[in-house]
């Protein structure tokens, strides 16, 4: 069932919705169930298969539109897979979103919204319960080699391994030179020597090691996460200056000339000076030089995999924690609910299905990422409010998500606390301030002219309002409570299993609280 039907359902007269929140109440227990039973693969005339082995890359920083600059990534994943174009992180920044990654749940049942304590951070993050125990648990042999959890420095250092890593060769604070690394809960210092010590080729080095050493008769599951491409965006010497030539980023938003309609905090930047136009222009060049050294540690990877007989029979997931903005908006960090700190790349390589390779515009958030490889992995799990992108691999006309819920709390920059929400045409968020925004996305890609006041956009504004009533809850902890109705609870319950059950989940724990 799709959200434009439940939209239909939601207008029900009260009789025939309490018919439907019966059902609900009685439907949680079935739920749960297909859920569950979700994991079995559908396939059922052909023999068992042998159990998929799971790579997950996630970069950091990486902007949707950069894949073009990874000759691997395209060769051997995009050309073999499914590149979903309209993929997204619900909170843009590194540390919500990937607990979010590792869980397949939104900042509001991690607890995790921002990278600084309280509401933020390792401390926040419970991590006993995660895409690491759930495959560790069903038999894999799990790795995960490079960034953890923004503040995982002092638990590093004190040898804390988290639960469900078989290898764990992590940073205690991410760098491309000068870093250490906590191998195994054993802190191991790195210098500046780019024959030694350059992060992206160590940690493709331990993630190489990890492939070609894991016993053959055990699937394996490994997270390749390097630093790259994040500020300061340092190349390996190979590619230091191969993009010295790239043309100037210069969209529609860069610089935004008007900003009167955007809130406070965006009325209250100035515009660039040549100094710091020059700073964008020369990370944006440096982290496409980043990428190319990620792109050639894919292709150890992949090689790896080969040679141990398990190419293919493995799941692929490309992925980064956030976008950036270039100087959109005269931004040019992440954080703000603009598209260019939402999107990231996603690719999915699946030999197993079949998949004639394609591109997806379908809405896929970050919450999908856990469910999606312990679905296919047939590997048990909580319910998450992630939705598994199986079904959608298989069929390109399978029934999926309209919109989904963008959130931030305040952290160590000035963007206040927001809920929003984004359709596949249409932008709406709502700050702690009280001030709103809404984009029609089909006109105005750039996000140029902010409609919230466009009394053509009333009823517009009026839905979407009423929408992130119901995904906004908990709002972030500051905001004013949204609350929920009962209506929203049934809706969710019939419409995806793992959403409804989160969010009863959630309700009886804050009325526990
Ligand atoms: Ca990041
Ligand atoms: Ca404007």
């Amino acid at each position: 069932m799709t959200l434009a039907r439940l939209g239909f359902v939601r207008r029900l007269p009260p009789p025939v919705l309490a018919v439907l929140l019966a059902f609900a109440a009685l439907a949680v227990p079935l739920v749960a169930f297909v859920s569950a039973s979700a994991q079995t693969p559908a396939s059922v005339a052909a023999p068992a298969p042998e159990r998929p082995n799971v790579l997950l890359i996630v970069t950091d920083d990486q902007r949707w539109d950069t894949l073009d600059a990874m000759p691997v990534v395209q060769q051997e994943l995009m050309s073999r897979g499914v590149t979903f174009s309209h993929s997204f992180v619900s909170n843009p920044l590194c540390c919500p979103s990937r607990a979010s990654i590792l869980t397949g749940n939104y900042s509001h049942t991690t607890g995790v919204y921002r990278q600084k304590t309280p509401y933020g951070a390792f401390p926040s993050f419970q991590d006993a319960s995660t895409l690491a125990t759930w495959m560790h648990d069903a038999g894999y042999r799990t790795g995960l080699f490079g960034k953890y959890i923004d503040a995982y420095q002092s638990d590093a250092w004190k040898g804390y391994v988290p639960p469900g890593w078989d290898r764990w060769v992590a940073f205690v604070h991410s760098g491309y030179y000068s870093y250490g690394l906590t191998v195994d809960g054993e802190v191991e210092l790195h210098g500046e020597d780019p024959s030694t010590d350059y992060s992206t080729t160590v940690l493709g080095d331990a993630a190489e090691r990890f492939i070609l050493s894991a016993p053959q008769d055990q699937p394996l599951f490994a997270e390749f996460a390097p630093a790259a491409p994040h500020d300061p965006a340092t190349a390996e010497p190979t590619f230091d200056g191969s993009f010295r030539d790239i043309a100037k980023w210069r969209p529609p938003s860069y610089d935004e000339a008007d900003v009167s309609d955007k809130p406070a905090y965006m009325q209250a930047l100035p515009r660039f000076s040549s100094e710091w136009m020059a700073w964008v222009d020369g990370l944006r060049r440096r982290q496409y030089e980043t990428l190319q050294s990620v792109d050639v540690q894919i292709g150890r990877l992949l090689d790896a995999l080969e040679e141990t007989g398990r190419l293919e029979n493995t799941l692929i997931i490309f992925t980064s924690d956030n976008g950036l903005l270039w100087g959109e908006h005269r931004w040019m960090k992440k954080e703000v609910p603009y598209d260019e700190a939402l999107r990231v790349p996603m690719v999915v390589r699946y030999d197993p299905m079949a998949i004639e390779p394609r591109t997806d515009d379908h809405l896929i958030v970050n919450v999908d990422i856990a469910p999606t490889i312990a679905s296919i992995a047939s590997v048990p799990h909580p319910l998450v409010e992630g939705m598994s992108m199986e079904p959608l691999l298989r069929n390109a006309d399978a029934p999926w998500r309209e919109d989904f819920l963008i959130e931030h709390m305040e952290g160590s920059n000035p963007v206040p606390s927001y809920c929003g929400v984004r359709t596949e045409t249409q932008k709406y968020v709502r700050y702690a301030t009280g001030e709103r925004e809404l984009y029609d996305l089909s006109q105005d890609p750039d996000e140029m002219v902010n409609l919230v006041d466009d009394p053509s956009r009333s009823t517009d504004v009026a839905t979407l309002d009423a929408r992130l009533d119901d995904l906004c809850d908990p709002p972030p902890p500051g905001m004013d409570e949204q609350g929920g109705t009962p209506a929203a609870v049934a809706l969710v319950g019939v419409a995806g299993a793992s959403g409804g059950a989160a969010y009863l989940s959630r309700r009886r724990r804050r009325s526990t609280r």
